[in-house]
Protein backbone atom coordinates (compact mmCIF):
# COMPACT_ATOMS: atom_id res chain seq x y z
CA UNK A 1 0.00 0.00 0.00
CA UNK A 2 1.39 3.24 -1.20
CA UNK A 3 2.37 5.64 1.89
CA UNK A 4 0.18 8.56 2.55
CA UNK A 5 1.08 11.47 4.93
CA UNK A 6 -2.66 12.85 4.23
CA UNK A 7 -3.91 9.55 5.83
CA UNK A 8 -1.73 9.03 8.59
CA UNK A 9 -2.27 12.76 9.64
CA UNK A 10 -5.86 11.99 9.68
CA UNK A 11 -5.53 9.11 11.36
CA UNK A 12 -3.81 11.30 14.02
CA UNK A 13 -6.29 13.12 14.51
CA UNK A 14 -4.23 16.10 12.67
CA UNK A 15 -6.26 16.83 9.54
CA UNK A 16 -6.23 20.75 10.41
CA UNK A 17 -2.87 21.14 11.64
CA UNK A 18 -2.80 24.39 13.16
CA UNK A 19 -1.85 24.27 17.16
CA UNK A 20 1.04 25.43 18.63
CA UNK A 21 0.22 25.35 22.02
CA UNK A 22 -2.06 22.96 24.45
CA UNK A 23 -2.83 22.21 28.16
CA UNK A 24 -4.48 19.28 26.88
CA UNK A 25 -7.64 19.40 25.12
CA UNK A 26 -8.06 23.10 24.52
CA UNK A 27 -5.20 24.65 21.93
CA UNK A 28 -4.09 28.08 22.27
CA UNK A 29 -1.26 29.64 19.70
CA UNK A 30 -1.19 32.86 18.76
CA UNK A 31 2.22 33.50 17.16
CA UNK A 32 3.75 32.70 13.81
CA UNK A 33 3.62 29.71 11.58
CA UNK A 34 6.00 26.83 11.59
CA UNK A 35 6.35 24.90 8.65
CA UNK A 36 7.42 21.48 8.86
CA UNK A 37 8.97 19.73 5.50
CA UNK A 38 9.68 16.54 5.40
CA UNK A 39 13.82 15.59 5.23
CA UNK A 40 12.59 12.36 2.73
CA UNK A 41 11.24 14.45 -0.16
CA UNK A 42 11.54 17.76 0.97
CA UNK A 43 7.79 18.70 0.73
CA UNK A 44 5.63 20.51 3.02
CA UNK A 45 3.78 18.20 5.66
CA UNK A 46 1.81 20.98 7.86
CA UNK A 47 1.80 23.92 9.56
CA UNK A 48 1.99 24.50 13.45
CA UNK A 49 1.35 28.20 15.53
CA UNK A 50 4.38 29.15 17.55
CA UNK A 51 3.82 29.55 21.22
CA UNK A 52 3.74 33.15 22.06
CA UNK A 53 4.83 34.76 25.17
CA UNK A 54 1.93 35.34 26.28
CA UNK A 55 0.82 31.85 25.53
CA UNK A 56 3.46 30.14 27.25
CA UNK A 57 2.43 32.34 30.74
CA UNK A 58 -0.91 30.42 29.88
CA UNK A 59 -0.11 27.46 29.89
CA UNK A 60 2.23 27.99 32.58
CA UNK A 61 -0.96 29.07 34.90
CA UNK A 62 -2.73 26.17 33.95
CA UNK A 63 -0.15 23.35 34.59
CA UNK A 64 0.79 25.47 38.07
CA UNK A 65 -2.67 25.03 39.13
CA UNK A 66 -3.04 21.52 37.57
CA UNK A 67 0.19 20.28 39.61
CA UNK A 68 -1.95 20.79 42.97
CA UNK A 69 -4.72 18.40 42.16
CA UNK A 70 -2.19 15.83 40.19
CA UNK A 71 -0.27 15.71 43.19
CA UNK A 72 -3.18 14.50 45.01
CA UNK A 73 -3.91 11.20 43.17
CA UNK A 74 -2.67 8.45 44.60
CA UNK A 75 0.21 7.21 42.40
CA UNK A 76 -1.42 3.80 41.23
CA UNK A 77 -4.00 5.49 40.24
CA UNK A 78 -1.59 7.91 38.09
CA UNK A 79 0.27 4.78 36.62
CA UNK A 80 -3.44 3.63 35.83
CA UNK A 81 -3.23 7.25 33.62
CA UNK A 82 -0.42 6.13 31.91
CA UNK A 83 -1.84 2.44 31.78
CA UNK A 84 -4.46 3.87 29.45
CA UNK A 85 -1.75 5.34 27.18
CA UNK A 86 0.55 2.98 26.48
CA UNK A 87 -2.78 1.25 25.05
CA UNK A 88 -3.60 4.25 22.51
CA UNK A 89 -0.27 4.62 22.10
CA UNK A 90 -0.50 0.83 21.43
CA UNK A 91 -3.43 1.35 19.05
CA UNK A 92 -1.56 4.41 16.80
CA UNK A 93 2.46 2.28 16.82
CA UNK A 94 1.35 2.40 13.04
CA UNK A 95 0.43 6.05 12.25
CA UNK A 96 2.84 7.38 15.18
CA UNK A 97 5.80 5.83 13.65
CA UNK A 98 5.30 6.85 9.96
CA UNK A 99 4.99 10.17 11.06
CA UNK A 100 8.33 9.83 13.17
CA UNK A 101 10.00 8.31 10.27
CA UNK A 102 8.21 10.89 7.68
CA UNK A 103 9.07 13.82 9.58
CA UNK A 104 12.59 12.91 11.27
CA UNK A 105 13.66 10.81 8.05
CA UNK A 106 14.61 7.49 9.89
CA UNK A 107 13.49 4.43 8.46
CA UNK A 108 10.11 3.07 9.24
CA UNK A 109 11.78 0.22 11.42
CA UNK A 110 13.48 2.79 13.27
CA UNK A 111 10.26 5.37 13.38
CA UNK A 112 8.01 2.16 15.06
CA UNK A 113 11.04 1.00 17.59
CA UNK A 114 10.78 4.32 18.69
CA UNK A 115 7.29 4.16 19.48
CA UNK A 116 7.84 0.35 21.23
CA UNK A 117 10.03 2.74 22.78
CA UNK A 118 7.42 4.45 23.78
CA UNK A 119 4.46 1.83 24.86
CA UNK A 120 7.52 -0.09 26.87
CA UNK A 121 8.46 2.97 29.46
CA UNK A 122 4.89 3.54 29.66
CA UNK A 123 4.64 -0.13 31.07
CA UNK A 124 7.59 0.56 33.05
CA UNK A 125 5.87 3.65 34.37
CA UNK A 126 2.81 1.55 35.34
CA UNK A 127 4.79 -0.86 37.31
CA UNK A 128 6.77 2.05 38.90
CA UNK A 129 3.74 3.94 40.19
CA UNK A 130 3.97 1.18 42.92
CA UNK A 131 7.25 1.48 43.48
CA UNK A 132 8.22 4.60 44.76
CA UNK A 133 10.13 3.43 47.68
CA UNK A 134 11.81 5.39 50.02
CA UNK A 135 14.65 3.89 52.73
CA UNK A 136 13.89 4.11 56.69
CA UNK A 137 16.76 4.76 58.56
CA UNK A 138 17.53 4.16 62.53
CA UNK A 139 17.81 6.96 64.74
CA UNK A 140 20.83 7.42 67.11
CA UNK A 141 18.04 8.83 69.84
CA UNK A 142 15.55 6.80 71.68
CA UNK A 143 12.29 6.38 70.51
CA UNK A 144 12.40 8.35 67.53
CA UNK A 145 11.72 7.27 64.13
CA UNK A 146 13.21 8.08 60.56
CA UNK A 147 12.78 7.00 57.15
CA UNK A 148 12.61 9.65 53.88
CA UNK A 149 9.29 10.25 51.57
CA UNK A 150 9.47 10.86 47.74
CA UNK A 151 7.25 13.48 46.95
CA UNK A 152 6.41 15.11 43.53
CA UNK A 153 8.38 18.15 42.45
CA UNK A 154 6.25 20.27 40.20
CA UNK A 155 6.25 21.48 36.98
CA UNK A 156 8.35 19.29 34.52
CA UNK A 157 10.12 21.20 31.73
CA UNK A 158 11.39 19.21 29.23
CA UNK A 159 13.40 20.31 25.81
CA UNK A 160 13.84 17.42 23.59
CA UNK A 161 15.66 17.01 19.79
CA UNK A 162 14.61 16.03 16.37
CA UNK A 163 16.42 12.86 16.19
CA UNK A 164 14.10 10.84 18.82
CA UNK A 165 10.98 13.23 18.55
CA UNK A 166 8.93 11.12 20.68
CA UNK A 167 10.49 8.69 22.97
CA UNK A 168 12.99 10.83 24.76
CA UNK A 169 9.54 12.97 26.00
CA UNK A 170 7.91 9.81 26.75
CA UNK A 171 11.12 8.80 29.02
CA UNK A 172 10.79 12.01 31.06
CA UNK A 173 6.99 12.58 31.05
CA UNK A 174 5.74 8.65 31.55
CA UNK A 175 8.08 8.81 35.11
CA UNK A 176 7.56 12.35 35.81
CA UNK A 177 3.62 11.74 35.52
CA UNK A 178 3.73 8.64 38.25
CA UNK A 179 5.64 10.87 39.89
CA UNK A 180 2.80 13.61 40.18
CA UNK A 181 4.65 15.79 38.45
CA UNK A 182 3.21 17.48 35.29
CA UNK A 183 4.73 18.24 32.18
CA UNK A 184 5.58 21.35 29.70
CA UNK A 185 7.26 19.84 26.49
CA UNK A 186 8.94 21.77 23.76
CA UNK A 187 9.36 19.47 20.94
CA UNK A 188 12.32 20.18 18.37
CA UNK A 189 11.49 22.72 15.97
CA UNK A 190 12.49 20.47 13.62
CA UNK A 191 10.09 17.75 14.35
CA UNK A 192 6.82 19.69 16.02
CA UNK A 193 4.17 17.55 14.14
CA UNK A 194 5.55 14.79 15.95
CA UNK A 195 4.79 16.74 18.91
CA UNK A 196 1.22 17.65 18.45
CA UNK A 197 0.49 14.15 16.90
CA UNK A 198 1.48 13.00 20.58
CA UNK A 199 -0.14 15.62 22.48
CA UNK A 200 -3.47 14.75 21.02
CA UNK A 201 -3.48 11.10 21.61
CA UNK A 202 -2.30 11.31 25.60
CA UNK A 203 -5.27 14.59 25.82
CA UNK A 204 -7.79 11.79 25.08
CA UNK A 205 -6.82 9.82 27.63
CA UNK A 206 -6.71 12.53 30.09
CA UNK A 207 -10.23 13.77 29.09
CA UNK A 208 -11.62 10.26 29.18
CA UNK A 209 -10.38 10.10 32.59
CA UNK A 210 -11.53 13.64 33.88
CA UNK A 211 -8.26 15.31 34.59
CA UNK A 212 -8.10 18.58 34.05
CA UNK A 213 -6.19 20.38 31.95
CA UNK A 214 -2.83 21.35 32.58
CA UNK A 215 -1.07 18.00 33.76
CA UNK A 216 0.04 17.65 29.63
CA UNK A 217 1.39 20.55 28.50
CA UNK A 218 2.86 21.39 24.42
CA UNK A 219 4.30 24.69 23.41
CA UNK A 220 6.28 25.19 20.33
CA UNK A 221 9.18 27.37 19.32
CA UNK A 222 12.28 28.35 20.59
CA UNK A 223 11.49 31.16 22.57
CA UNK A 224 9.66 29.06 24.95
CA UNK A 225 12.73 26.88 25.55
CA UNK A 226 14.63 30.27 26.78
CA UNK A 227 11.25 30.90 28.97
CA UNK A 228 11.57 27.16 30.19
CA UNK A 229 15.20 27.55 31.26
CA UNK A 230 14.58 31.08 32.87
CA UNK A 231 11.05 29.91 34.82
CA UNK A 232 11.51 29.78 38.38
CA UNK A 233 8.12 28.23 38.56
CA UNK A 234 9.98 24.97 37.29
CA UNK A 235 11.89 23.27 39.33
CA UNK A 236 13.46 20.74 36.76
CA UNK A 237 14.59 20.92 33.08
CA UNK A 238 15.26 17.57 31.30
CA UNK A 239 17.29 19.00 28.12
CA UNK A 240 18.37 16.73 25.03
CA UNK A 241 20.67 18.39 22.56
CA UNK A 242 24.20 19.39 21.56
CA UNK A 243 26.70 20.06 24.10
CA UNK A 244 26.86 23.85 22.97
CA UNK A 245 23.00 24.53 24.14
CA UNK A 246 23.01 22.36 26.85
CA UNK A 247 25.66 24.56 28.53
CA UNK A 248 23.71 27.27 28.05
CA UNK A 249 20.78 25.57 29.67
CA UNK A 250 22.52 24.02 32.07
CA UNK A 251 24.04 27.56 33.52
CA UNK A 252 20.50 29.34 33.01
CA UNK A 253 18.64 26.59 35.02
CA UNK A 254 21.89 26.43 37.64
CA UNK A 255 21.58 30.50 38.17
CA UNK A 256 17.89 30.32 39.58
CA UNK A 257 19.00 26.98 41.42
CA UNK A 258 16.95 24.45 39.48
CA UNK A 259 18.00 21.00 38.75
CA UNK A 260 18.58 19.49 35.26
CA UNK A 261 18.99 16.31 33.40
CA UNK A 262 21.52 17.04 30.78
CA UNK A 263 21.46 14.38 27.70
CA UNK A 264 24.05 15.97 25.67
CA UNK A 265 27.05 14.83 22.72
CA UNK A 266 28.26 11.41 22.41
CA UNK A 267 31.41 10.50 20.69
CA UNK A 268 30.99 6.85 20.92
CA UNK A 269 33.72 4.22 20.51
CA UNK A 270 33.89 0.48 19.53
CA UNK A 271 36.35 -1.25 20.74
CA UNK A 272 37.76 -4.09 18.15
CA UNK A 273 39.92 -6.51 19.70
CA UNK A 274 41.86 -9.59 18.10
CA UNK A 275 39.89 -11.75 19.78
CA UNK A 276 36.36 -10.42 18.11
CA UNK A 277 34.18 -12.55 16.49
CA UNK A 278 34.22 -10.17 13.51
CA UNK A 279 30.79 -11.07 12.23
CA UNK A 280 29.52 -9.57 15.46
CA UNK A 281 31.55 -6.54 14.84
CA UNK A 282 29.79 -5.57 11.40
CA UNK A 283 26.40 -6.08 12.41
CA UNK A 284 27.40 -3.73 15.64
CA UNK A 285 29.30 -1.36 14.02
CA UNK A 286 27.78 -0.65 10.74
CA UNK A 287 24.19 -0.03 12.45
CA UNK A 288 25.87 1.50 15.16
CA UNK A 289 27.43 4.24 12.24
CA UNK A 290 24.77 3.79 9.63
CA UNK A 291 21.70 3.54 11.89
CA UNK A 292 19.52 7.16 11.80
CA UNK A 293 21.85 7.78 9.38
CA UNK A 294 24.48 8.66 11.89
CA UNK A 295 22.06 10.84 13.79
CA UNK A 296 21.79 9.36 17.36
CA UNK A 297 23.60 10.55 20.29
CA UNK A 298 24.58 6.80 20.64
CA UNK A 299 25.66 6.87 17.05
CA UNK A 300 29.15 4.63 16.95
CA UNK A 301 31.59 7.65 15.65
CA UNK A 302 34.69 5.93 16.58
CA UNK A 303 35.91 2.11 15.41
CA UNK A 304 39.29 1.47 17.62
CA UNK A 305 40.81 -1.73 16.15
CA UNK A 306 43.60 -3.92 17.09
CA UNK A 307 46.50 -3.80 14.73
CA UNK A 308 45.90 -7.46 14.07
CA UNK A 309 42.75 -7.46 13.00
CA UNK A 310 42.95 -4.16 11.13
CA UNK A 311 42.66 -4.15 7.74
CA UNK A 312 40.40 -7.29 7.52
CA UNK A 313 38.08 -5.02 9.38
CA UNK A 314 38.38 -2.59 6.51
CA UNK A 315 38.03 -5.07 4.21
CA UNK A 316 34.47 -6.24 5.05
CA UNK A 317 33.48 -2.47 6.52
CA UNK A 318 34.29 -1.68 2.92
CA UNK A 319 31.98 -4.66 1.34
CA UNK A 320 29.83 -3.82 3.60
CA UNK A 321 29.21 -0.18 3.13
CA UNK A 322 28.96 -1.05 -0.79
CA UNK A 323 26.08 -2.60 -0.24
CA UNK A 324 23.79 -0.04 1.60
CA UNK A 325 21.04 1.20 0.48
CA UNK A 326 20.30 4.80 0.74
CA UNK A 327 17.28 6.35 -0.10
CA UNK A 328 13.57 6.54 1.15
CA UNK A 329 13.04 5.51 5.28
CA UNK A 330 9.93 4.26 4.24
CA UNK A 331 10.97 1.59 2.14
CA UNK A 332 12.35 -1.16 4.39
CA UNK A 333 14.83 -2.03 1.49
CA UNK A 334 16.83 1.07 2.41
CA UNK A 335 19.26 0.95 5.44
CA UNK A 336 20.25 4.95 5.56
CA UNK A 337 18.15 8.10 4.88
CA UNK A 338 18.17 11.37 4.82
CA UNK A 339 19.99 13.70 7.24
CA UNK A 340 17.42 16.16 9.42
CA UNK A 341 17.76 19.41 6.61
CA UNK A 342 20.25 21.14 4.46
CA UNK A 343 22.68 22.27 7.71
CA UNK A 344 23.45 19.04 8.53
CA UNK A 345 24.71 18.26 5.30
CA UNK A 346 27.07 20.82 5.42
CA UNK A 347 28.05 19.95 8.77
CA UNK A 348 28.85 16.87 6.95
CA UNK A 349 30.40 17.80 4.11
CA UNK A 350 32.38 20.63 6.13
CA UNK A 351 33.61 17.48 8.69
CA UNK A 352 34.60 15.91 5.96
CA UNK A 353 36.88 18.15 4.78
CA UNK A 354 38.53 19.34 7.86
CA UNK A 355 38.98 15.47 8.72
CA UNK A 356 41.02 15.69 5.12
CA UNK A 357 43.12 19.05 6.20
CA UNK A 358 44.06 16.98 9.83
CA UNK A 359 45.96 14.08 7.81
CA UNK A 360 42.80 11.78 7.73
CA UNK A 361 42.54 9.16 4.93
CA UNK A 362 39.64 8.22 3.29
CA UNK A 363 38.37 4.69 3.06
CA UNK A 364 35.34 4.82 2.34
CA UNK A 365 34.34 8.08 0.11
CA UNK A 366 31.39 10.25 1.29
CA UNK A 367 29.29 12.91 -1.01
CA UNK A 368 25.59 14.04 -1.46
CA UNK A 369 23.60 12.16 -3.37
CA UNK A 370 21.48 13.94 -5.92
CA UNK A 371 18.81 13.03 -8.59
CA UNK A 372 15.65 11.37 -8.70
CA UNK A 373 14.55 9.91 -5.14
CA UNK A 374 17.02 12.67 -3.63
CA UNK A 375 15.34 15.62 -4.45
CA UNK A 376 15.35 17.23 -0.77
CA UNK A 377 19.12 17.25 -0.92
CA UNK A 378 19.56 15.41 2.36
CA UNK A 379 21.18 12.02 1.33
CA UNK A 380 24.70 11.24 1.90
CA UNK A 381 26.89 8.41 1.94
CA UNK A 382 27.96 7.11 4.93
CA UNK A 383 31.87 7.15 4.87
CA UNK A 384 35.30 5.94 7.31
CA UNK A 385 37.80 8.21 7.64
CA UNK A 386 41.03 7.07 9.25
CA UNK A 387 42.51 9.38 11.34
CA UNK A 388 44.28 9.90 15.31
CA UNK A 389 41.93 10.04 17.93
CA UNK A 390 43.35 13.50 18.93
CA UNK A 391 41.99 15.42 15.24
CA UNK A 392 40.15 18.30 16.30
CA UNK A 393 37.50 16.70 14.45
CA UNK A 394 37.61 13.42 15.88
CA UNK A 395 37.58 14.84 19.51
CA UNK A 396 33.82 16.63 18.03
CA UNK A 397 30.44 15.05 17.50
CA UNK A 398 29.00 15.37 14.29
CA UNK A 399 25.64 14.51 13.59
CA UNK A 400 26.23 12.43 10.56
CA UNK A 401 27.32 9.07 8.86
CA UNK A 402 31.04 9.50 9.25
CA UNK A 403 32.71 7.01 11.11
CA UNK A 404 36.29 7.43 12.19
CA UNK A 405 38.84 4.47 12.52
CA UNK A 406 42.21 4.19 14.28
CA UNK A 407 44.58 1.43 15.35
CA UNK A 408 45.79 0.34 18.78
CA UNK A 409 48.48 -2.42 20.03
CA UNK A 410 47.27 -3.22 23.24
CA UNK A 411 44.01 -2.61 25.59
CA UNK A 412 45.32 0.12 27.84
CA UNK A 413 45.93 2.09 24.81
CA UNK A 414 42.67 1.37 22.94
CA UNK A 415 40.63 1.92 26.32
CA UNK A 416 42.56 5.58 26.69
CA UNK A 417 41.35 6.39 23.57
CA UNK A 418 37.96 5.57 23.74
CA UNK A 419 38.24 7.87 27.34
CA UNK A 420 40.20 10.55 25.58
CA UNK A 421 37.50 12.59 24.40
CA UNK A 422 35.69 15.61 25.89
CA UNK A 423 32.47 13.10 25.98
CA UNK A 424 31.26 9.92 27.92
CA UNK A 425 28.20 8.45 26.39
CA UNK A 426 28.25 5.44 25.22
CA UNK A 427 31.30 2.72 24.88
CA UNK A 428 31.51 -0.94 23.67
CA UNK A 429 34.36 -3.62 23.43
CA UNK A 430 33.69 -6.55 21.20
CA UNK A 431 36.09 -9.40 22.82
CA UNK A 432 35.48 -13.13 23.59
CA UNK A 433 38.45 -12.93 26.02
CA UNK A 434 37.28 -12.61 29.27
CA UNK A 435 39.89 -10.20 31.08
CA UNK A 436 39.34 -8.11 28.28
CA UNK A 437 35.61 -7.46 28.64
CA UNK A 438 36.20 -7.60 32.63
CA UNK A 439 39.05 -4.75 32.13
CA UNK A 440 36.51 -3.04 29.86
CA UNK A 441 33.96 -2.55 32.33
CA UNK A 442 36.18 -2.10 35.28
CA UNK A 443 36.95 1.25 37.42
CA UNK A 444 39.86 1.14 35.00
CA UNK A 445 37.95 0.64 31.76
CA UNK A 446 35.17 2.75 29.87
CA UNK A 447 34.60 6.54 31.48
CA UNK A 448 31.30 6.60 29.77
CA UNK A 449 27.60 6.17 30.78
CA UNK A 450 26.76 2.88 29.06
CA UNK A 451 29.74 0.20 28.30
CA UNK A 452 28.33 -2.12 26.40
CA UNK A 453 30.24 -6.06 25.58
CA UNK A 454 29.71 -7.71 22.42
CA UNK A 455 26.91 -4.84 21.72
CA UNK A 456 27.23 -2.06 19.73
CA UNK A 457 26.87 1.32 21.04
CA UNK A 458 23.68 2.47 20.04
CA UNK A 459 20.04 1.00 20.57
CA UNK A 460 19.94 1.09 24.78
CA UNK A 461 17.06 -0.49 26.28
CA UNK A 462 14.65 1.94 28.32
CA UNK A 463 15.53 -0.44 31.88
CA UNK A 464 18.49 1.03 32.57
CA UNK A 465 19.72 4.50 33.27
CA UNK A 466 20.19 6.34 29.91
CA UNK A 467 23.13 9.05 29.69
CA UNK A 468 26.24 9.66 30.32
CA UNK A 469 29.66 11.65 31.93
CA UNK A 470 31.51 14.50 30.94
CA UNK A 471 30.23 16.92 28.01
CA UNK A 472 27.46 14.41 28.00
CA UNK A 473 25.89 15.96 31.05
CA UNK A 474 25.52 13.61 33.80
CA UNK A 475 21.90 13.31 33.45
CA UNK A 476 19.96 9.71 33.39
CA UNK A 477 16.58 9.35 32.32
CA UNK A 478 14.30 5.99 31.54
CA UNK A 479 14.76 3.00 33.94
CA UNK A 480 16.56 1.55 36.64
CA UNK A 481 16.33 4.81 39.86
CA UNK A 482 16.27 7.96 37.38
CA UNK A 483 12.75 8.62 38.60
CA UNK A 484 14.02 9.95 41.80
CA UNK A 485 15.40 13.05 39.73
CA UNK A 486 11.64 13.97 38.83
CA UNK A 487 10.61 13.78 42.92
CA UNK A 488 12.20 16.01 46.03
CA UNK A 489 13.53 13.91 48.73
CA UNK A 490 12.28 14.29 52.25
CA UNK A 491 13.90 12.82 55.41
CA UNK A 492 11.45 13.09 58.53
CA UNK A 493 12.12 12.07 62.00
CA UNK A 494 9.30 11.85 64.42
CA UNK A 495 10.15 11.74 68.09
CA UNK A 496 7.59 9.30 69.91
CA UNK A 497 9.10 9.68 73.65
CA UNK A 498 8.37 12.68 76.23
CA UNK A 499 11.94 13.75 76.17
CA UNK A 500 13.48 15.65 73.46
CA UNK A 501 17.13 14.41 73.23
CA UNK A 502 19.76 16.22 70.64
CA UNK A 503 21.26 14.56 68.00
CA UNK A 504 25.15 14.07 68.06
CA UNK A 505 24.49 13.98 71.96
CA UNK A 506 24.30 17.86 72.30
CA UNK A 507 23.19 19.00 76.00
CA UNK A 508 21.33 22.08 75.44
CA UNK A 509 19.44 22.46 79.44
CA UNK A 510 18.16 25.68 81.03
C1 LIG B 1 19.30 9.76 21.49
O1 LIG B 1 19.93 9.60 20.46
O2 LIG B 1 19.04 10.93 21.92
O3 LIG B 1 20.22 4.01 22.73
C2 LIG B 1 18.72 8.66 22.28
C3 LIG B 1 19.70 4.44 21.70
C4 LIG B 1 18.27 4.91 21.78
C5 LIG B 1 18.17 6.28 22.34
C6 LIG B 1 19.05 7.30 21.73
N1 LIG B 1 17.53 4.00 22.60
O4 LIG B 1 20.29 4.50 20.64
Amino acid sequence: KEFSIDEVLQQLGLKEVNLGSSTGVDNFANGTILESYSPVDGKLIGKVQISTPEDYERVMQTATEAFKSWRLVPAPKRGEIVRQIGEELRQNKENLGRLVSYEMGKSLQEGLGEVQEMIDICDFAVGLSRQLYGLTMHSERPQHRMYEQWHPIGVVGIISAFNFPVAVWSWNTMLAWVCGDVCIWKPSSKTPLCGVACQHIIARVFKTNNIPEGVCNLVIGNTCGDLINNDKRIPLVSFTGSTRIGRHVSQAVATRFGKTILELGGNNAIIVSEHADINMVLVGAVFGAVGTAGQRCTTTRRLIVHEDVYDKTIDILQKAYAQLKIGNPLDASNHVGPLIDQSAVKDYLNAIEKAKLEGGNIIVEGGVLSGEEYESGCYVKPCIIEGENHFEIIQAETFAPILYIMKYKDLEEAIAFQNDVPQGLSSSIFTTNMIEMELFLSQAGSDCGIANVNIGTSGAEIGGAFGGEKETGGGRESGSDAWKVYMRRQTNTINYGTELPLAQGIKFDF
